[in-house]
């Protein structure tokens, strides 16, 4: 009857989401095994025996691979197509990728890999164990500082190898947004200066930099980021506190930065931003390139895209993903009088803010 059919779908709705983590797991995985250069280098469909062989996989691991790519496959990692099709015979199944696995061939310029490798490492995943326990205190604090002890930032600045993995993660996002800087140099045109707030190793400001080469940049980040970094005749790196002040400049641009803040640090971050682009007048801007959620969009991938780094906003810094009207209550409390919104590179919005 409908009531037993109704339970058997919750049971695939609930272990489905049950074993969500076994697609992602399975994702870093072949990452790491790096399959997408072996295909990318091949040049052609590859059968599972050559990858297995230029992989250098034992023979006890070929058919471990094959139960992989069949996940992958179905996942829209792969696609199967028959090579070696001899009269009569079957032929055999070669894997080619698409264009979601084609983001994961390094020293290509929209390499995704070391997302997948920050996102996934063992550091973003163990403190959802602690969930409960944080729930239940009574402090305020971040999964990641309940679980730890430490908070994020602390963690990455302990270490070299995590800080360069967090910030090798944020450039290669960064490098994306050469193709959103094409479709948006509107935004840009008329700026004589520019400071990147939370600029990192300067991904972003470089991409400017090339589009505008007039343009004076700074990239302004924690000394410890922007320390041993040099920059050229209209690139600077400067090392401060966004809290205290930001160096003055035409524009400011907050790109992925705001989402790591709760909306009392936000307000503080928009405040200096304010101040740093007064001496332009009305003609200074702020430049947000954050997500904007939009609950009522039909695009359910998108849409669960952006309420999941909602979550690892919330747990890994007490950060947060706006919807529109939260971002235009930011924007007015922080004191500017008017902004535009349009959505960029699918997922985030480019947001110009008016003093
Ligand atoms: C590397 C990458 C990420 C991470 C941790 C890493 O945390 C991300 O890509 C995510 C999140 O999963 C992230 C994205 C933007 C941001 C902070 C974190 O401002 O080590």
């Amino acid at each position: 009857g409908s009531e037993e059919n109704e339970l058997y779908r919750a049971q695939i709705h609930l272990y489905k989401h049950v074993y969500n983590f076994v697609s992602s797991m399975a994702l870093k995985s072949v990452m790491e095994l790096g399959i997408a250069d072996v295909i990318d280098n091949h040049g052609k469909p590859m059968t599972l025996n050559e990858l297995a062989t230029s992989l250098k996989l034992h023979p006890s691991k070929v058919n471990i691979l094959h139960r992989f790519l069949r996940l992958l496959t179905y996942n829209g990692f792969f696609v199967k197509t028959t090579v070696n099709a001899k009269e009569g015979g079957e032929g055999e199944i070669a894997y080619s990728l698409t264009p979601p696995s084609k983001l994961l061939v390094s020293g290509k310029s929209t390499c995704l890999a070391p997302i997948v490798k920050g996102a996934l490492h063992p550091s973003s995943l163990d403190m959802w164990s602690a969930s409960k326990q944080w729930f239940n205190e009574d402090k305020e604090q971040t999964l990641f500082e309940s679980a730890t002890g430490e908070s994020f930032w602390d963690f990455l600045n302990k270490q070299s190898d995590t800080l360069s993995m967090f910030q090798d993660a944020m450039a290669s996002d960064s490098r994306m947004f050469e193709l959103a800087l094409q479709e948006n140099k509107h935004v840009f045109e008329g700026l004589e200066s520019l400071v990147d707030v939370g600029g990192g190793t300067g991904g972003v400001t470089k991409l400017i930099n090339k589009a505008f080469p007039h343009l004076k940049c700074t990239v302004f980040d924690q000394p410890q980021v922007v320390g041993n970094l040099t920059g050229t005749e209209n690139l600077n790196f400067v090392g401060g506190d966004m809290f205290k002040s930001i160096p003055p400049a035409d524009a400011v641009l907050l790109k992925w930065v705001l989402h790591d803040w709760n909306d009392e640090q936000s307000l503080k971050i928009l405040k200096n931003s304010k101040e740093a682009i007064s001496g332009k007048g009305k003609d200074g801007k702020v430049i947000i390139i954050d997500i904007s959620i939009d609950e009522t969009s039909d695009d359910r991938e998108l849409t669960g895209l952006q309420l999941d780094y909602d979550l690892v906003m919330l747990t890994m810094f007490l950060g947060k993903e706006r919807e529109k009207k939260e971002w235009e209550k930011l924007i007015y409390d922080a004191g500017f009088s008017s902004y535009k919104i349009r959505t960029i590179s699918g997922f985030k919005s480019i947001i110009e803010v008016f003093p």
